[in-house]
């Protein structure tokens, strides 16, 4: 076991990246899902697997958020994944533009179906038929349903794990109240378990605020989001969001009730979403060239425990510890597991857990068994302690939580250094060319946002409104505008969108072959 009588040691090759996130920050996030054992990709683009290590980080937001909405008395339920066509489009406006992403169930076997079924990309049309069913009197408001469930768009631009894919789970809560003062509250109770969902849990900095009449969901009344920020590509990404859908829905679906005088009335409805997008922003704002690196509140393993045998040195003395170690701590609630596989070597197990993000290694050594301590090794710092075993659940735990916090902090700080305040369109353009989230005074009027687009268009989409922050500094008397000059009523984010970046800058081989031709052509040429 130890020493000269290990069974089998594996090659120590095919652990690390072959990609630096600052130098190549694309290849090294496809690469790092996978070395994480996150995700496996799959004979269907846009489509991955999730891994039972992606699965239990989405499983310890999943209990944290469906607690909370409970309390808030919303119920869960299961609508079915099939849309009828007369049903989708019954609600045309809403769904014209997105046409093109509905993906549609035409044959069984052999036959041709005689019509077609479409497979829900968000549940409005398939949910509000039932809510007009079921709201007759005001007794019957306020309904709060959530579904946690799968949705299919056919998007076609760059796929990528978690982030864009064609099927993605998330929960959507969709909601029916008697006032328009009930649905705002709500609203903003939602966003702000989103925001305890990127902050308490994935340690992600986010920003709250309202969507801009372009950028709400047109079907809506308003639209609130929380806002991320991934710094190696400077773009912003929406977190979650939580609309106002007014009584727009109701209109259309005939959603009534009766009050208490017998007077009619139409309700008011909400309805909000996160995706399991949360996990690719998580690794795309912690990870490292190592690897994942994993919060301690969403990592189903926190501690891994490695025995380090030496020689002749007391083999089973020191997975004893480790045992004993793993109980301690699993004892005091703390998610803990020993690794204890003899054809791989500690050093190989050290960067397997630093490559998946384990928040803690725990190393027990002959020094270590002699001394009644463990060695602790922080993925997040590399910082390395002893711990007496006298006092390990104590100080482990106060390890995680300063683990969570300091990625928090890191990740704030780093986040801060990238937003720039901009008065003028030149101090703008300027912040923008270096990756960086403007705010800026803003006369928040639809032209001057869709000149704001237009004059920014690149490759690689354009700036446009990420959000109006509720978090609003005084305006001084006579501000204007950065981009219009008129009177600027509010500050706003602007920035460019994760979402039209090219993660995946690769050409295909018949590509490379015209560029080879070209060149040559060239080359030749100048004889
Ligand atoms: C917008 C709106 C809304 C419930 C949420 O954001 C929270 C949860 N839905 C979703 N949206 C669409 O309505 C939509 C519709 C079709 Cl037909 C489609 F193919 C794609 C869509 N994408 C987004």
């Amino acid at each position: 076991m130890a020493g000269g009588k290990k069974k089998e040691v594996k090659k120590e090759t095919g652990l690390g990246l072959s990609f630096k996130k600052e130098e190549n920050f694309g290849e090294w996030y496809s690469e790092v899902v996978v070395n994480g054992e996150m995700i496996e990709y799959y004979d269907i683009s846009g489509c991955y697997i999730l891994r039972p290590w992606a699965m239990s980080i989405w499983e310890i937001m999943q209990v944290f958020f469906d607690a909370e909405i409970k309390k808030m008395k919303i119920k869960n339920c299961y609508f079915p994944l099939f849309v009828s066509s007369s049903v989708l489009e019954k609600e045309k406006d809403h769904i014209e533009g997105f046409a093109p992403e509905v993906a549609w169930v035409t044959k069984s076997g052999k036959s041709d179906l005689e019509i077609p079924i479409a497979i829900r990309p968000t549940s409005e049309t398939v949910m509000y038929p039932y809510f007009s069913k079921w709201i007759r009197g005001h007794r019957d408001l306020p309904l709060k349903l959530n579904q946690w469930c799968n949705v299919v768009r056919w998007e076609f631009s760059n796929p990528t794990p978690f982030i864009r894919s064609r099927e993605f789970l998330w929960q959507e809560g969709h909601t029916a109240f008697a006032t328009k003062q009930e649905a705002d509250e709500e609203v903003l109770q939602i966003l702000e378990l989103y925001r305890r969902i990127y902050e308490e849990f994935l340690a992600i900095p986010i920003i709250k605020g309202k969507k801009s009449e372009m950028e709400k969901f047109a079907g809506g009344l308003y639209t609130t989001s929380v806002e991320a920020f991934i710094p190696n590509t400077g773009r912003g990404i929406q977190g979650a969001t939580s609309h106002c859908l007014g009584q727009n829905f109701a209109k259309m679906f005939e959603i009534n009730f009766e009050n208490e005088k017998g007077e009619k009335g139409m309700a008011w409805q909400n309805s909000w979403a996160y995706s399991t997008r949360t996990i690719g922003v998580m690794v795309m704002v912690h990870g490292d060239d190592k690897g994942l690196v994993l919060p301690p509140k969403v990592s189903s393993v926190q501690v891994i425990v490695v025995p380090v045998p030496f020689k002749d040195a007391n083999t089973q003395g020191i997975f004893d510890a480790c045992a004993a170690t793993v109980d301690t701590l699993c004892g005091a609630g703390i998610r803990a597991e020993a690794d204890y596989r003899e054809n791989y070597s500690p050093g190989w197990k050290y960067s397997h857990w630093e490559m998946k993000g384990v928040p803690l290694r725990i190393e027990i050594g002959p020094k270590d068994l002699a001394n009644n301590q463990v060695r602790a090794v922080r993925r997040d710092s590399a910082a390395k302690v002893d711990i007496s075993c006298d006092s390990l659940a104590g100080k482990v735990k106060d390890m995680l939580d300063d683990i969570q916090k300091s990625m928090f902090d890191a990740a704030t700080q780093k986040r801060d250094a990238c937003i720039q305040v901009a008065k003028t369109w030149d101090e703008f353009k300027e912040a923008l060319s270096q990756r960086k989230m403007i705010l800026a005074p803003w006369c928040d009027e639809e032209e001057v946002e869709k000149d704001v687009k237009d004059r920014t268009r690149g490759e690689m989409g354009a700036a446009k409104s990420l959000c109006s922050p509720f978090d609003q500094p005084e305006l001084p008397e006579g501000t204007t505008c950065f981009a219009s000059g008129k009177p600027a009523k509010k500050v706003d984010l602007l920035g460019k969108e994760l979402l039209d970046y090219q993660l995946l800058v690769r050409s295909s081989s018949i590509f490379k072959l015209f560029e080879l031709l070209v060149l040559m052509y060239f080359s030749w040429s100048t004889h």
